[in-house]
């Protein structure tokens, strides 16, 4: 029977996958991926899904790309042809980020530990990102050679600006959770013996609330980052068209006049 590399639970609403090699820090390997990317379908499928959290097992998050697998670990043997990394990235990584951008529901990060390479980015690429005082994100990619992936370039310019960026993309430091959220690299920092409860706290939060809404918000705030003002107000108006036409946004208005909290079900 082949290993469990990420771990499905669901509590109500909310689904937790949990990346589970601890003992390499969660890092990805081939098998992984493919469990991961079926989780994520399955979970996007699933009605009974209104917010997905995404973990590690043990004391990492994940610590990027398995350097070891043979997928992508250089080949010592003379004349060898060189793993081709570009195919991952295109096979594995670009797919993975593009799943939880499209997600139909919410998508936490909760880093409990480590998040570096490809780890760091993945974590990055979700809707909100909550860490553990006790971790961590690397930009490890130079410090092997490559440039960063799982779409780091778009996203680190974009979450703390250019200068930011620069820093971390190429030193490759430790940036403490503290430090990400002080410069605006993650939502939150979260004391460790406080994380589990705040996780679950949020994660039912965003499970009560209306889903379209919620995927619609995510949608114009990453499209209007190439639109200019007047284009942005033009998109926001085709969502509120869309959205006025929902049931949530009956039930919204209707629980907001009636003085009574809403109950959303739309997905
Ligand atoms: O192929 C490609 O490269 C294409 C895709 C690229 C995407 C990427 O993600 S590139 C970046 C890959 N990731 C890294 O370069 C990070 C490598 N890991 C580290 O630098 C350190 O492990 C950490 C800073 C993350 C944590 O350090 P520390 O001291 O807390 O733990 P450790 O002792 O280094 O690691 C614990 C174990 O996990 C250790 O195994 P051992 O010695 O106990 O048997 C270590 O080898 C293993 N591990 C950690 N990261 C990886 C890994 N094994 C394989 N691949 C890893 N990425």
């Amino acid at each position: 029977m082949s290993d469990v590399l990420v771990l499905v639970s669901q509590d109500a609403a909310v689904r937790t996958l949990t990346l589970n090699r601890p003992h390499a820090l969660n890092s990805l390997t081939e098998q992984m991926h493919l469990q991961l990317a079926a989780a994520l379908d399955s979970a996007a499928a699933d009605a009974s899904v209104r917010c997905l959290v995404l973990t590690g097992a043990g004391r990492g998050f994940c610590a990027g790309q398995d350097l070891s697998d043979p997928l992508v670990a250089p080949r010592l043997e003379p004349g060898a042809k060189p793993a081709d990394i570009g195919e991952a990235i295109e096979r594995y990584y670009k797919p993975l980020a593009l799943r939880i951008r499209d997600m139909p529901v919410p998508v936490i990060a909760a880093v409990n530990g480590v998040a570096a390479g490809a780890g760091a980015n993945l974590a990055l690429g979700c809707d909100l990102v909550v860490a553990a005082h006790s971790a961590s994100f690397i930009q490890a990619f130079t410090k092997i050679g490559l440039v960063p992936d799982a779409g780091g370039s778009w996203l680190l310019p974009r979450l703390v600006g250019r200068a930011q960026a620069m820093g971390l993309a190429l030193l490759g430091d430790k940036l403490h959770a503290e430090q990400a959220q002080q410069i605006g690299l993650i939502w939150k920092c979260v004391d460790d013996a406080a994380f589990g409860d705040e996780v679950r706290q949020l994660a039912h939060r965003l499970a009560a609330m209306p889903m379209k809404a919620l995927a619609a918000t995510r949608e114009a705030i990453d499209a209007a980052q190439h639109m200019s003002f007047a284009a942005a107000l033009s998109y926001e108006g085709q969502w509120q068209r869309k959205l006025g036409a929902s049931h949530d946004y009956l039930e919204g208005v209707t629980a907001f006049l009636a003085k009574r909290p809403p109950k959303f079900s739309d997905r």
